[in-house]
């Protein structure tokens, strides 16, 4: 029996999402056609030592980004990407020492590196397995009716949320676009091509979108993830498949992850809120931390430049218009602690135990201001085994499943069931997939009132939610020990936030 389940566990054969907050395990071949579809490595320039990626902070005016812009070339660094609107330059530079010189230039107000190991190195991690259907949609599961969708009988996770009522009173409009920045969907599947947008749609990784045709897409069938999220926020109920939480609205794809690693950069993040701010997304749905840090320190120069660039970045796009929901996280940690032991970071080279503070270590882009921070629940509405929580930090809950909550469904499997590449679908659990239900709502009260804010929209999930209430005794694993202190009281708490969304109230 797992007690304190680790969420990321490392080392498994085949590169899946370091950063994603899906708690999944391998399917054997499931990594080949990666591999495959991998590009082949850059090689690494040893004489000028490792390269790396940095942020450089300045005020937005034009004649001190000019002048940044030539201190980094004197540095002996390269400009990827300047957003103007809010400072952030990316630069890649093989200098050891370019983020200490950059600090030293008049106009910078902070710079650091994004990442622990040189562009274009690997590595690798995952736990949990995705539990395929196995046979065609279609054939599976009888429909319970003509307004049901063929896998529907196994969706407990909309039931528990009213979406499958509120699809009937509305199922959401095509002007709101959910941009899902993850590891790329697969807009092929059936299930997920009617609501796709691929004009809101790019490839972010490096920092600079690409929005190629098909750029958006999975690098190949392990990359999973961003086709799953996709799905629970808006598969289409068109008698194929599942159907999800906002069936009518639009689904984008920002791919952020790295090939080979499935690591989410900052640079990356930071080009997907621009982005999806600028393409007129309102809403969208962050399954994953930035890495290579679950916690960045903002006392430390480098992971403080990290915050403050992805602040900037995530701020931008609520101030056009765009509400962040996002996980809070595999690994029950409590966010509201005075400590945590966090033993991942950094996970792209070597990690080191630190003990951090998550009121000045921030887990991004899930702690910044304004983000809704979702925790996960299992078909019982209580908190999944593995789900981070924190009383003031957690916003609301929703699904993301749990294997030791069983229900009363074909399949009793006790995770969330959802699209995956290739016209497949599969189960997983995580805060991965309870992000995407309240994406998925927060369209709906989009869809509803078209003139809300990103403010209005919180709070309105917030006021909707039905709230639990912290259970008397959290012991998931039954092996008589607490595995989690649920802080508050019935209306706001540690586990729930204020509740778990509601999709009926959303759209009466
Ligand atoms: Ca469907
Ligand atoms: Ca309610
Ligand atoms: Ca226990």
């Amino acid at each position: 029996m797992a007690s304190r389940p680790s969420s990321r566990r490392r080392a498994l054969a085949v590169p899946v999402g370091l950063a994603l907050t899906a708690s999944l395990a391998l399917l054997p071949g499931a990594g080949t056609a990666l591999a495959q579809d991998a590009p082949a490595a850059a090689t690494r320039s040893a004489a000028d030592g490792e390269r790396l990626s940095y942020v450089v902070n300045t005020s937005a005016h034009p004649a001190t980004i000019a002048r940044v812009e030539k201190a980094i070339a004197k540095a002996g660094g390269t400009v990827v990407v300047t957003h103007r609107k809010i400072g952030v330059i990316v630069a890649h530079s093989s200098n050891p020492s370019f983020a200490e010189e950059m600090r030293a230039v008049r106009g910078v107000d902070s710079a650091g590196a994004t990442r622990t190991a040189p562009l274009l190195s690997a590595g690798t991690t995952e736990v949990g397995a995705p539990q395929y259907v196995e046979e065609a949609a279609g054939t599976t599961a009888k429909a319970a009716s003509a307004d049901a969708e063929p896998l529907e009988g196994d969706l407990w996770g909309l039931r528990a949320i009213r979406a499958d009522e509120a699809a009937k009173v509305n199922p959401g409009h095509k002007r709101v676009t959910v941009a899902v920045i993850d590891t790329g969907v697969d807009d092929t599947h059936p299930d997920l091509a009617p609501n796709f947008s691929a004009g809101q749609s790019a490839n972010c990784v490096g920092g600079v979108a690409d929005t190629g045709q098909g750029a958006w897409r999975p690098y190949g069938s392990g990359d999973y993830h961003g086709t799953h999220v996709a799905g629970t926020i808006a598969a289409a109920r068109n008698g194929v498949g599942v159907a999800g939480v906002a069936p009518g609205v639009r689904v984008a794809s920002i791919k952020v992850s790295e090939p080979d690693t499935s690591l989410f950069y900052a640079e990356a993040v930071i080009c997907a809120f621009v982005f999806a701010a600028d393409k007129g997304v309102e809403i969208t749905n962050n399954s994953y931390y930035v890495d290579p840090y679950l916690y960045n320190c903002e006392d430390d120069a480098d992971q403080g430049a990290v915050v403050e660039a992805v602040r900037r970045a995530a701020g931008y796009a609520e101030r056009k218009g765009t509400l962040h929901v996002a996980s809070a996280g595999n690994s029950n940690h409590d966010l509201a602690a005075d400590e945590i032991l966090d033993t991942t970071s950094p996970n792209d080279t070597v990690p080191v135990e630190r003990t951090i503070d998550p009121s000045e270590c921030l887990d991004l882009p899930t702690q910044l201001p304004g983000v809704v921070t979702v925790s996960a629940t299992g078909v019982q509405n209580v908190k999944s085994y593995y789900s981070t929580y924190g009383h003031g930090v957690v916003d609301v809950a929703a699904p993301g499943g749990d294997r030791y909550q069983v229900p009363d469904t074909p399949s009793g499997n006790g995770r969330i069931l959802s699209t995956m590449p290739n016209d497949s679908y599969a189960f997983l659990q995580g805060t991965s997939m309870a992000s995407p239900h309240v994406a998925g709502v927060a369209a709906l009260l989009k869809s509803k009132h078209p003139w809300a804010n990103p403010a209005t929209l919180r709070l309105m999930l917030k006021a909707q939610a039905d709230n639990p209430g912290c259970p008397e005794f959290y012991d998931p694993d039954g092996n008589g020990v607490e595995d989690a202190t649920c802080e508050g009281g019935r209306q706001v708490n540690g586990f729930y936030g204020h509740g778990i969304v509601d999709a009926l109230d959303a759209v009466k």
